[in-house]
């Protein structure tokens, strides 16, 4: 299905430390098509619902008080595979990263220094997408070097 769709967000801490260019340049470089795409300050009540999974975790206080912690960039990222991939190249826990992954290369350890959330299934991806998105703000377009991408 090349027009599966994962939802990223860069974390507060990964826009501090300037890898917003970064990690957008490594899904357009692996040929992932951009549909949607904003810097905001989210609220606690959208963390909580975004991280509902975790309420019960002893660390999700803090967590939540963290992702408010300043500006995010919320993203959808369109093609092949791409929750699957998406998480790959997100890296697994941040201290045992594969080097050449997103969090191997950016990140030491969990908590405040994970850079980056990614759709870990495709009802978190569907869940993840409309909760940050309206449909209008999802863009409908033909990447031009599709025919290079897929067969
Ligand atoms: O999906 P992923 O981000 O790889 O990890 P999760 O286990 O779903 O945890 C989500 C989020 O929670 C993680 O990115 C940071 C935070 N967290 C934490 O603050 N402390 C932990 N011990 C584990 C996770
Ligand atoms: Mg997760």
């Amino acid at each position: 299905n090349t027009s599966e769709r994962t939802f990223i967000i860069i974390k507060p801490d990964g826009v501090q430390r300037n890898f917003i260019g970064k990690i957008v340049q490594r899904f357009e470089e692996r040929g992932y098509k951009l549909v949607g795409m904003k810097l905001v300050c989210a609220s606690k009540d959208h963390w909580e619902f975004h991280y509902q999974d975790l309420k019960e975790s002893p660390f999700f206080p803090d967590l939540i008080k963290y992702l408010q912690s300043g500006p995010v960039v919320a993203m959808v990222w369109e093609g092949l595979d791409a929750i699957r991939q998406g998480r790959a190249m997100l890296g697994s826990n941040p201290l045992y990263s594969n080097p050449g992954t997103i969090r191997g290369d950016y990140c030491t350890q969990t908590g405040h220094g994970s850079v980056i959330h990614g759709s870990d299934s495709v009802d978190a991806s569907n869940r993840e997408i409309s909760h940050w998105f309206k449909q209008d703000e999802l863009v409908d377009y033909e990447l031009a070097n599709k025919c290079w991408l897929y067969e």
